[in-house]
């Protein structure tokens, strides 16, 4: 318990929390027991949080609500039993009441109580808190358990104070009874608290009507007693089903669904979504019918076209079903809903639509509504308009004053700028609870909010343990913090649309995806690794002069190459070196059985070529465009040693269609069954065979490009000189992805990324052992970067920042521009060796395929704009940015 006021007429405290929701709630139970004393803040007259304010018909939550309880105490589970599978908004505040009654909660909380200012005091190291009643407080910890949607927008709309009838908030609902018996009603906005209260309010109205902005994606909620599986699935092992949560990706227990849309066919498809339509559930919708639903434009179209047939099923006019159909962002990208009836309300007679697209809101009137093209008198209205999300009840509740008086709304001047969405540099000792950063509004709630609250209480009673008193954000870590909020954004579609999660609902907010969009579940293995590396990006300061700071980017990785380490690290493979040969050819073959298969190409044709001592196999990718193409001669990955024509059968697929040009894949001859300069002299044979057999194989004749990755990017850039040297073939030019360019190991990337990267300096070694002998390996055949560099066609060179390789390609890039050689170059950032080949795994790979591709297509001549694939002309350009920002 806090103590009462101190020297100064202050109320003294470890910690201050504001806001008495689940969050404040479960915080002050945990602060409690860890023998903080703790004071809550709460501007409600009682416990509860959005579900205090949000008491509007309809209000219920939208997550299952087996999934949306306290997980924290097993007997409190056991104490209560849910009557539906989505509680209704009284259901869930007496929840919170039982809970607050439960664990004697509301001592230590001054309700009707809103902080007017904090201060934070360099001297006193402590925070002092202003608040509208009763004395202020003093605490060494301020933790903002605000809520993400608790600061209603204010009404934007001209007018608004001349109406003359009654004004309703869905974020501020009377306690008293409404009744719209016999009124005429408006409804403005069409977001889920309009969509959980319109039809309940057509019930009563005589009139409604709904002004609407944007349609969203709405789907029922098939409300009831919780489905069956659901219940025997908790009751099975509730402590398992807990933590399958906590380490998913939305918070709820449902793995990541695996097939993409291209491998399933139209029926399949349909199946799967009518059973989650049926299931009445959105993070089923939203996740569990193909792997590229949520990632991928057309994966995501293919669901959103099944949705939008749903309206035009139940809704009868056709004018009002296509003003409700939603068509300017991908579903998901925009917090979908969840509803009961509400389509079919707009067949009923007192219900109108007004599609503001069509005729926007002029003006609110004495008596009612006034758009472009009509008025509508009302006795009511409702305004559903939505919150200053995300950062409203931080910056615009109060002013906050960090060290050096700095506020908080100045350093969030252009968008908010957190540590983890926890903390924020400049501003030690607060906390934020589901902050912007963090995967809050993405998740389900009850998931991050114990995760935070689990995570500030561990390290506050670890500070107090070690003697510190302070602790704050380096800028460092905020700014890589922000770097990995960016490269997760471009993973999912969130970017895409104009939304309250990305700021842009509220007129001059700046704009950006806010939640943290990589997922709850590596979201929490990211905050136990700041812990595990002694609380990396955090300086922790104490009595006596005493200080740590382990300054830091927590995570460098593309975060999808974090996780495909992370999962391999997990395997404990052995290294493939020890293998031999053979068992790492076997390795790799299964290891590529289980990759998601490439998309569709116009055809797929394997066949032989002649090569210097026999047959060499090839497979021939054509696009689905009227040929003839031009063509590219790729050669595979594998250190000389692995692979053949189909292993990089995803990349392959992936760049013809992006390029709209014919790839042949060569299988050229491996160590150490045949070492150098077997594998240089068969890929040049294969350049030139196909190179002067261009029109048999469907392509058009003239130059052909090379292409190839790591060792393959080591064949292409050799081919090239033994063409400019041996009389030909033409070449329009090379792409070199991550090349093996020179048999020196003592570049730093060889040291810096020697080990924890999949391709690892021994595995190099190995790889040079058996193809090639020390006395030759000098020989530009196998060493690139020591022949003659003049001459050669334009170059495309990737190279990737955690790849021992990075350097030396780096210097053959460099080198050949030396010497005239058109190059650009793609240094991508976070990426490792195989990022580029991952095709539809490392999704943050993308962009860098776009500017190949782009690359490939300018060597032939051919429009660099012209995208083949919707995909592309869809997603680029926000992909662009992101390859544009993954290079250095
Ligand atoms: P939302 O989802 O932000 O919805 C607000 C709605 O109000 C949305 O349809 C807006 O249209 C509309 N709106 C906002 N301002 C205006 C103006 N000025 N004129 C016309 N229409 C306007 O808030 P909710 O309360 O429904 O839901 C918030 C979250 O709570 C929800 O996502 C769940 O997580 C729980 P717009 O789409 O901006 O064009």
């Amino acid at each position: 318990m806090a103590n009462a006021a101190g020297a100064g007429g202050a109320q003294q405290a470890d910690v201050a929390v504001v806001g008495a929701g689940f969050a404040g709630l479960y915080l002050l139970h945990r602060l409690r027991k860890a023998g903080f004393s703790a004071i809550g803040l709460e501007s409600g007259n009682d416990v509860g949080g959005t579900w205090y304010w949000n008491r509007y018909p309809g209000a219920r939550c939208d997550i299952q609500t087996s999934d949306y309880s306290y997980t924290w105490d097993p007997e409190l589970e056991k104490a209560w039993t849910w009557s539906e599978k989505y509680a209704t908004q009284p259901e869930i505040l007496r929840y919170l009441g039982f809970v607050a009654d439960r664990y004697d909660l509301r001592r230590d909380i001054r309700f009707g109580t809103t902080v007017s200012a904090a201060t934070w005091d360099d001297g006193t190291q402590r925070w002092l808190l202003t608040t509208s009643s009763g004395a202020p407080v003093s605490c060494r910890y301020y933790v903002m358990a605000s809520g993400c949607l608790s600061a209603p927008k204010p009404p934007e709309i001209e007018g608004f104070k001349d109406f003359k009838g009654e004004v309703y908030f869905t974020g501020r609902w009377p306690h008293e009874k409404v009744d719209f018996t016999g009124k005429r009603v408006a409804v403005i906005g069409t977001g889920s608290s309009a969509i959980q209260s319109i039809p309940l309010i057509a019930q009563q109205a005589a009139h409604l009507t709904v002004f609407q902005r944007t349609p969203n994606f709405a789907l029922p909620a098939h409300n009831g007693p919780s489905p069956a599986d659901r219940v025997e699935m908790l009751q099975k092992d509730i402590p398992a089903f807990r933590e399958q949560a906590r380490w998913s990706m939305a918070g709820v227990p449902l793995p990541p669904a695996t097939d993409f849309s291209w491998q399933l066919s139209d029926a399949e498809r349909r199946e799967r979504f009518e059973k989650a339509w049926a299931a009445g559930d959105l993070v089923v919708m939203l996740t569990q019918l193909w792997a590229d639903q949520a990632v991928d434009v057309d994966g995501n179209t293919l669901v959103a076209d099944l949705l939008r047939e749903k309206v035009r099923a139940v809704v009868k006019d056709p004018e009002t079903a296509e003003a409700l159909t939603p068509r300017d962002h991908p579903f998901g990208s925009k917090r979908p809903c969840l509803d009961t009836g509400y389509y079919a309300t707009y067949n009923r007679p007192n219900v109108t639509l007004v599609n503001l697209r069509r005729e926007p809101i002029k003006s609110i009137t004495a008596s009612g509504i006034k758009t472009d093209s009509r008025t509508v008198d009302v006795d009511a209205i409702v305004f559903a308009t939505g919150f200053d999300a995300m950062t409203g009840a931080i910056t615009a509740v109060h002013p906050i004053s960090g060290r050096g008086g700095k506020s908080i709304a100045e350093a969030w001047e252009h968008g908010p700028q957190t540590y983890l969405g926890l903390t924020v540099a400049g501003f030690p000792n607060l906390f934020m609870i589901t902050g912007p950063g963090s995967p809050s509004v993405l998740s389900n709630m009850m998931v991050s909010i114990e995760q935070h609250v689990d995570w500030i209480t561990d390290r506050l009673v670890a500070l107090r343990e070690a003697g510190f008193t302070t602790i704050e954000a380096t800028d460092t870590a905020q700014a890589g913090w922000q770097r990995h909020n960016a490269d997760c954004s471009m993973i999912t579609l969130h970017r895409l649309a104009n939304t309250w999660y990305t700021g842009a609902n509220v007129p001059g907010k700046p704009q950006g995806v806010m939640p943290y969009t990589g997922g709850v579940g590596p979201y929490r293995g990211i905050c136990n690794e700041v812990v595990e590396r002694g609380m990396l990006g955090f300086r922790l300061t104490g009595a006596n002069g005493a200080e740590q700071c382990n300054d830091g980017e927590i995570v460098r990785l593309q975060p999808d190459v974090r996780l495909v380490l992370n999962l391999l690290a997990s395997m404990n493979l052995p290294p493939l070196e020890s293998f031999g040969a053979q068992g790492a050819r076997d390795f790799l073959t299964q290891f590529n059985a289980t990759r998601p298969a490439g998309r569709p190409v116009g055809e797929v044709v394997d066949g032989t070529l002649p090569g210097t001592d026999g047959p060499l196999p090839y497979r021939l990718y054509r696009p689905s465009t009227p040929g003839p193409h031009p063509i590219v001669v790729y050669f595979h990955g594998g250190g000389w040693v692995l692979g053949d024509e189909q292993s990089d059968d995803p990349l392959c697929r992936d760049l013809c269609r992006r390029t709209g040009m014919a790839f042949v894949s060569v299988g050229y001859r491996h160590a150490p069954e045949h070492r150098f300069p077997t594998a240089a002299e068969d890929s040049y044979a294969a350049l030139c065979w196909i190179a002067g057999h261009a029109a048999e194989l469907g392509g058009r004749p003239g130059p052909v490009s090379v292409a190839g990755w790591s060792a393959g990017g080591n064949m292409a850039a050799v081919t090239c000189q033994m063409a400019r040297d041996r009389g030909g073939p033409q070449i329009a030019g090379q792409l070199l992805i991550c090349p093996v360019t020179d048999c020196t190991f003592d570049r730093p990337s060889y040291v810096d990324n020697a080990t924890g990267y999949f391709l690892t300096r021994s595995l190099m070694y190995w790889f040079w052992d058996l193809y090639c002998s020390p006395a030759d390996r000098t020989d530009p055949r196998v060493s690139p970067l020591r022949g003659k560099l003049a001459g050669l066609p334009p170059a495309m060179v990737v190279t990737c920042e955690f790849d021992p390789l990075r350097d030396e390609g780096v210097a053959y890039a460099e080198a050949m521009a030396a010497e005239g050689v058109p190059v650009e170059q793609l240094k991508a950032r976070g990426h490792f060796h195989s990022s580029f080949a991952m095709v539809d795994v490392v999704i943050t790979g993308v962009g860098g395929r776009v500017q190949m591709a782009r690359a490939l297509r300018r060597f032939a001549g051919l429009p660099v704009e012209e995208t083949p694939t919707r995909q592309d002309n869809t997603a680029q350009r926000p992909i662009q940015a992101a390859a544009a920002g993954a290079a250095d």
